[in-house]
């Protein structure tokens, strides 16, 4: 007998061929044509079979058993972890009634109320009804196929035939999309690349469930299926999507922006998808939106899945292991990457969103900033201080402060009087201005006062209400409009709002906050009207109930969809129209940080991580958050260093700053009135403390700059989860304490209070104290080690080189300053690294080929540099030391390009040559023996 239970945990084995499959349909005589039609398609598909390797076959979904099960029997068969949720709507408890009108199985639990945290009471009996694979055609890229409902589900405008299209788009990247067959639907508008022919070697096999619908994903290395949606019905509802997989493991990462541990639970996990302004919490939908999750197969194999779709959501997993997506609108639009490797899914998805924007060198330095500085001249006073103690800082920012009255474009004539001057000054430094926006544009001003309002609402470029009249919300000015970014006009006007601005304050770069947009007023001043874009049939897990919660009507209009549509897309367009601007007015890259992100923001912002709180765990909660941040393509990513709201403390502030200075995007923000907590606020200890880890940061800055580049031009990630390097070592895969910079520095930050130690887990291999060489083996270990108040443990591993170079005080001397390369031998005693260099912020210096890159090397006792690509920036640099840690014994001589040199040897097998003084545009090599 093949129970329900069977079904779920063996996977469903196809049972009959596929015609045989359309003779047992027992349809009446109408459907015989079509089944000449379908055998016709399975000689094409069995072709298809022979051509391209992807075997396609109909599996039949077993619901039945031999005897007839009561109702009951059929429901209690249900094992509680493949129990899906029938009633997922909230704030109400699910009765038998409501249940049992949905068709569903109710069979209460012990658990306080009902599905909320646990098993659901109102669940899927197996045979509930969903779709049908009425054919299946086959295309060019893979095939289409219709689907088609017979019996309604319960949501509003069920709709009855839906088409599936199925792309094999490379041998490691499948597009799925089911979208309404009869009329078109609201479709991200996100450029993603087109196949143009299928590809030839699929690593994967797709298989079809005809009745129910359903797919099945191989990985066909393992055999191990990916996605299964035959374990609950399909539903496609005007504002009701939703459809369900089984996990081949609970390894699962992403699905942002949330505060979580880097791996999720697969406890009856919600999480929800719906930007909004909130201090981060466990369990709320943040600022911005990440349908994408990474998951860790058995043996080390990683695919990602991407639900290409803008609409408010959530996923819904439990521990089965299965998931849930569950939108209220748009499409199941699908890329499915198959990796095999952690770092390649994440590549090979950046390939379908667009890999991050080259940042500017300085964006890679420190960064200051706190609301409430009150005067340009107190903040002129920090920058002085900062500079006095020779700590290094590359960037000023200022909040909403320096506006007047809070309106964007403008500064405040007396408390920031001096900022022009303070601006100057920072350039003069070879520092950088960066300024806080906001999207509200003030409303309330005398006509003719105002011009960003005035001349936007003659171009008609904001949101609009149903009724069409300029929508009206509140946020820091008061009553304001809200720009409509899916609009070019705004671009325009955004670009000349900027553009007066920058006459007046020549900023640098600009920081994008409440771009969910914040409205303080629930969706507008006067609310927002009935209906069902903002009262939808179903409301997902948004904070406060309500889509219009702290933002504005999702019935607003836009001038390509709703806001209903576009809401979750805000903060990526406005880095767009931002980004764009800044390119434009300053003609070189651009520096945005954003905090609404949605796939993709990363060719255009970076991201912080919104307002935590001056608390140990928040210091914790950072670093699953820039990881994942690094999953979604915003590598440029960091949180308030020593916590935005809240009182710090001197020993927290201190590890915050060791901590992020090793954060790809390194700032120091506070809320308004708190005590301050940069750097010269602290006593000389620990002022000395943060200055040293700066300037680490700073030595280090080369390598970082590297890492930005491949993240440019391959999509890989910078901060990086210690299961992408070890992805055979299942200890690491619950690892967030810990992460590296590219392949090889590994950081072991403190995050708890009153520590001198800190225990860190080394993956199998060598690993080098970074500052002193010494290593230790590891068998794969979490080892304790001293961690005194001045000092953050970071570790080399065995067979990189690093790049770093002499720090100063700000990125634009350090990057002037001669390098040190530092080589950690593998075993056999080899070791590689690389170095890219440009001017640091000209735009496309890549694409246009004004670059050096630099490979290093080292085998058999010889250090090599090779110059592959050279501009002249290499030539204004030389290599000043080679440090060579793990060299076994003593080297009687040094010769450098053949010539004899001085060096010195110490115990712990570090090898140093100083006073190279080689230039850094020739290769070089250096032997010892
Ligand atoms: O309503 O501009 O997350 O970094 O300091 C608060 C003031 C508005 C929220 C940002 C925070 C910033 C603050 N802003």
């Amino acid at each position: 007998m093949k129970s329900y239970q069977k079904l779920a945990t063996d996977i469903p084995q196809p049972t009959e061929s596929y015609a045989e499959e359309e003779s047992i349909d027992g349809k009446p005589p109408c459907l015989r044509k079509l089944s000449t039609w379908w055998l016709g398609v399975g000689l094409l598909m069995m072709v298809a079979v022979l051509l391209s390797g992807v075997t396609m076959w109909m599996f039949r979904h077993m619901s039945g058993s031999q005897h007839e099960q009561t109702p009951l029997e059929k429901c209690s068969a249900v094992p509680e972890p493949l129990r899906f949720d029938c009633y997922p709507e909230r704030n109400m408890v699910v009765t038998k009634e409501l249940c049992e009108s949905r068709g569903c199985c109710f069979i209460e639990r012990d658990q306080p109320l009902r599905s909320r945290s646990g098993v659901p009471w109102c669940f899927y009996p197996p045979d509930f009804p969903s779709y049908t694979l009425e054919s299946l055609n086959q295309t060019e890229l893979g095939m289409v196929g219709l689907l088609r409902r017979k019996v309604k589900a319960y949501y509003p405008r069920d709709i009855e035939r839906l088409q599936l299209s199925v792309e094999f788009e490379t041998d490691t990247r499948l597009h799925i999309k089911i979208t309404d067959s009869t009329s078109p639907r609201f479709e991200v508008p996100l450029e993603v690349p087109q196949a143009v022919k299928r590809a030839e070697n699929p690593i994967y096999s797709l298989e079809f469930s005809k009745e129910p619908f359903g797919l099945l994903l191989r990985r066909r290395a393992s055999g191990a299926v990916l996605l299964n949606t035959t374990v609950a019905p399909l539903i496609f509802a005007d504002q009701f999507l939703q459809i369900s997989t089984i996990l081949p493991s609970k390894f699962l990462y992403g699905l942002g922006e949330h505060r979580s541990s880097f791996l999720h639970s697969l406890d009856w996990n919600t999480l929800t998808l719906w930007a909004r302004d909130v201090p981060p919490m466990e369990s709320y939908n943040l600022y911005g939106a990440h349908p994408f999750y990474l998951l860790m197969e058995e043996g080390g194999s990683a695919h990602g899945v991407f639900l290409l779709n803008s609409n408010a959501m959530e996923v819904a997993l439990q521990p089965a292991p299965a998931l849930t997506w569950r939108a209220i609108g748009g499409v199941l639009d699908f890329y499915i990457f198959l990796g095999p490797d952690p770092n390649m899914v994440i590549q090979q998805y950046q390939q379908v969103i667009g890999f991050p924007a080259m940042p500017p060198f300085w964006g890679l330095g420190f960064h200051l900033c706190r609301w409430g500085y009150g005067t340009s001249n107190e903040t002129w006073q920090i920058v002085k201080a900062m500079r006095n103690y020779q700590i290094p800082q590359d960037a000023q920012w200022n909040d909403i402060d320096y506006m007047e009255g809070y309106r964007d474009f403008t500064f405040d004539p007396e408390k920031f009087d001096t900022l022009p001057q303070l601006v100057e000054d920072l350039h003069k430094h070879g520092q950088y201005y960066v300024m806080i926006l906001d999207p509200g544009i003030s409303s309330t001003n005398p006509p003719g006062s105002y011009w960003p309002y005035d001349e936007g609402l003659r171009r008609g470029i904001f949101i609009n209400t149903t009724q069409g009249q300029t929508l009206i919300g509140q946020v820091w000015p008061g009553l304001t409009a809200f720009p409509d970014f899916s609009n070019p006009d705004t671009y325009q006007w955004w670009l000349e709002n900027l553009n007066q601005f920058h006459t007046r304050i020549p900023f640098d770069g600009l920081w994008i906050d409440m771009n969910e947009p914040s409205d303080f007023k629930d969706g507008s001043v006067d609310g927002c009207s009935p209906g069902e874009l903002d009262n939808p049939p179903y409301v997902p897990a948004v904070l406060g109930g309500s889509l219009s919660a702290k933002t504005v009507c999702a019935s607003a209009k836009q001038s390509t969809s709703v806001h209903y549509n576009l809401h979750n897309l805000y903060g990526l367009m406005e880095a767009k129209a931002t980004a764009s601007a800044l390119i434009q007015i300053r003609g070189k890259r651009p520096l945005v940080i954003s905090r609404s992100t949605f796939p993709s923001q990363g060719r255009y912002s970076g991201h912080w991580l919104g307002d935590n709180m001056s608390k140990w765990k928040d210091m914790y909660w950072s670093v699953p958050g820039v990881l994942s941040f690094n999953l979604f393509g915003i590598p440029l990513v960091g949180a308030d260093i020593c916590g935005f709201s809240g009182t710090t403390s001197e020993e927290l502030c201190t590890r915050w700053m060791q901590l992020g200075a090793f954060y790809p995007f390194a700032r120091n923000h506070n809320t308004q009135k708190e005590k301050a907590q940069d750097p010269v606020a602290f006593s000389s200890v620990a002022r000395t403390a943060m200055k040293e880890v700066l300037l680490t940061r700073y030595a280090l800055l080369p390598f970082l700059y590297t890492l930005f580049h491949r993240a440019h031009l391959q999509g890989h990630t910078v901060a990086r989860a210690l299961f992408f390097e070890f992805p055979q070592d299942v200890i690491t895969y619950s690892i967030d304490k810990q992460f590296l910079w590219g392949q090889s520095l590994l950081v072991t930050p403190v995050l708890e209070p009153g520590m001198d130690s800190v225990i860190g887990y080394f993956p199998r291999g060598v690993w080098y104290d970074y500052y002193t060489g010494s290593s230790v083996n590891s068998s794969g270990e979490s080892l304790k080690m001293a961690a005194p108040l001045d000092h953050i443990n970071l570790h080399l591993r065995e067979g990189a080189i690093l790049p770093t170079q002499k720090p100063g005080s700000t990125s634009w001397v350090s990057s002037g300053n001669p390098l040190r390369l530092i080589a950690a031998l593998s075993q056999n005693a080899s070791a590689w690294g690389d170095l890219f260099w440009d001017d640091g912020e000209s735009l496309d210096t890549f694409e246009r080929g004004d670059y050096s890159y630099l490979v290093f090397n080292v085998t058999q006792n010889v250090f090599t540099s090779t110059v592959l690509h050279a501009n002249v920036e290499a030539t204004y640099i030389t290599v000043d030391v080679l440090s060579v840690y793990g060299v076994r014994e003593k080297p009687s001589r040094v010769t450098v390009n053949g010539k004899e040199n001085p060096f010195s040897y110490l115990d712990n097998q570090v090898l140093t040559v100083s006073d190279l003084n080689l230039n850094l545009s020739q290769g070089f090599s250096i032997r010892w023996l």
